[in-house]
């Protein structure tokens, strides 16, 4: 049984993973993973005519974020997610009461696993279309609504959603499969995406900040307390906030990992005193980092790995996270997890490191005028926005180097997990203003923004003209549709790496560079004398 699949950073040989995927994804998933796509492109073209629908918008969004990067690798579970899909289709297709036909119109799964594994290889990256531009922005819109999808899912887990969103959701899954749609379409139809995300980001800072108030600057604490241990890793705060509520006067310290040490900036979640402190690094760390945590572990979202036998039987999924043979938790009652991590030994008091977290664009805004006087005075010199994915693949030591290289007169800003590249080193501080922010979650790309917006209406420039550099690290596709934001706002001169994605042809990565003067990564030193002369 064959595959393709070149949707994240790490596709084989730079073009796409065929035989099995390098981040454990074998092909029985994958095929799942594409025909669920498949599906949920036939429900949006009833979607689509039918308006909103709570149900099914929820659905497609847990649909598509099932089949992003690192997520679900649980062939039964994506099994029942396709017979969802079919159902929820000849529900739209009954209520909208449109006829349409055609294969994607027509799509109709098979009732057992094999079946539908079969149909799924002929779906490969479901497009009608043979020319390679065309897939390739098709494949740039597909990874774009996928990214977002998984915002989008963190915000209605919050209690918020958008109808115009859901709606481009439709539309955009829809008009993938129109064959008389152009190029020229579908690149609109990805700055749409970009905007759109714009929206969905911000609607999560909201969620976010509605129910646990803006970030402030906040020293989390890397070494270890006595008591028994529970480490959380995902990037779903409401989930951590549960877990939390539950494990209250039960002796448990709560530890943060990966995209999860953002949490500890949040009034309404640090005010938890057994909410103690952050453990190990970024995702591809794992299996390395697990088996040295003496407490039970659970994943809320992505990026799992294949677990090690050493930890397994202490790994709990829950949301849509996933792995064949790892106990998945449904709902809100963790007391499994508790349960666990009372059995186990736990760590002794150990203090360490403490690193900063909680420059959200509330706390940096805060203290404006002291940064716009510190660049008017040239103390600060340049703003290095360093941020993005991390991951396995060798090459990230640049964004290490990068930040360690820096002139004294330059404060970087940083968020997602490739921070964990240099959010351990000692930067200093400009005039009291620490030079390394740790702004958030790859979501809070939305305060970046923020900031980098006030910052060009401080000094009456727009955002290209200010001395700000985006060196920027991917990996999976919730960094895709954050590039489409990016690009949405106009915003050029952005160094991407360690390496261009597989599925970007050399005539669209032309478009890009013309456009947006979007660059790979080349050394240090070269980039470095680019940007500051
Ligand atoms: Fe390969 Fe990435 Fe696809 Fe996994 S998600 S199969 S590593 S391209
Ligand atoms: Fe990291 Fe997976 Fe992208 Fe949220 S946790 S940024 S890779």
């Amino acid at each position: 049984m064959g595959m393709f699949c070149n949707q994240c950073e790490q596709a084989a040989n730079g073009v796409g993973c065929n035989i099995s995927g390098v981040c454990g994804k074998k092909p029985d998933v994958s095929a799942l993973q594409d025909h669920l796509l498949y599906g949920l492109k036939s429900l949006a073209l009833y979607a689509d005519k039918l308006g909103r629908n709570a149900e099914i918008d929820r659905f497609t969004i847990e649909g598509l974020f099932t089949t992003v990067t690192n997520v679900d690798f649980d062939s039964v579970r994506i099994g029942e997610m396709i017979k969802r899909c079919y159902e929820l289709k000849e529900k739209a297709k009954a209520a909208s009461g449109v006829s349409l036909s055609g294969a994607f119109a027509d799509w109709k799964p098979a009732d057992d696993l094999n079946g539908m594994i079969a149909q799924g290889e002929t779906h490969g990256l479901s497009t009608l279309h043979v020319n390679e531009d065309m897939r390739s922005i098709i494949e740039i819109l597909i990874l774009g609504l996928k990214g977002m999808a998984a915002y989008m899912d963190h915000a209605m887990i919050l209690g918020k959603t958008d109808d115009d969103v859901m709606a481009f959701f439709q539309k955009a899954l829809a008009a993938t499969t129109d064959v008389n749609l152009g190029l020229m379409d579908f690149v609109g139809l990805s700055m749409e995406c970009g905007k759109q995300n714009l929206t969905v980001m911000g609607l999560l800072n909201t969620a976010h900040t509605d129910a646990y108030g803006h970030p402030v600057p906040t020293a989390v604490q890397l070494g270890t307390k006595a008591g028994k241990a529970i480490l959380v890793t995902g990037h779903d705060l409401k989930m951590l906030e549960e877990l939390l509520k539950q494990t209250e006067g039960k002796g448990i310290n709560v530890y943060t990992h990966g995209e999860m040490l953002p949490a500890h900036g949040y009034p309404g979640l640090k005010k938890y005193t057994h909410l103690v402190g952050n453990f190990g690094g970024a995702w591809q760390d794992q299996a390395k980092e697990f088996v040295n945590f003496p407490g039970s572990i659970i994943f809320n979202t992505n990026c799992i790995q294949k677990p090690a036998d050493s930890y397994k039987d202490r790994l709990y999924t829950w949301g849509l996270v996933a792995w064949p043979d790892v106990k998945h938790i449904d709902g809100w009652d963790f007391s499994e997890v508790i349960n666990k991590a009372l059995e186990l030994p736990g760590f002794p008091e150990n203090p360490g490191q403490e690193i900063l977290t909680g420059f959200g664009h509330n706390a940096v805004l805060g203290v404006a005028d002291k940064v716009i006087a510190a660049v008017k005075s040239g103390a600060i010199k340049h703003f290095f926005l360093i941020g993005g994915c991390d991951g396995a693949k060798s090459g990230r030591n640049y964004y290490t180097e990068f930040a360690e290289k820096l002139p004294q007169d330059t404060v970087i800003l940083t968020l997602a997990c490739g921070k964990y590249r240099f959010n351990k080193l000692e930067f200093g501080d400009i005039g009291g203003i620490p030079r390394l922010l740790d702004i958030g979650q790859c979501n809070d790309a939305y305060s970046a923004i923020q900031i980098a917006l006030a910052l060009a209406g401080a000094f009456e420039c727009g955002v290209n003209e200010l001395p700000l550099s985006m060196i920027l690290s991917w990996y999976e596709q919730k960094a895709v549709v954050i590039l489409l934001t990016l690009f949405s706002l106009g915003i050029k001169n952005i160094k991407l790496g360690p390496s261009l994605p597989a599925f970007v042809t050399p005539n669209i990565l032309n478009f890009l560079v013309e456009t947006f003067n979007i660059a790979p990564i080349t050394t240090v030193e070269e980039d470095m004398k680019s940007i500051l002369g």
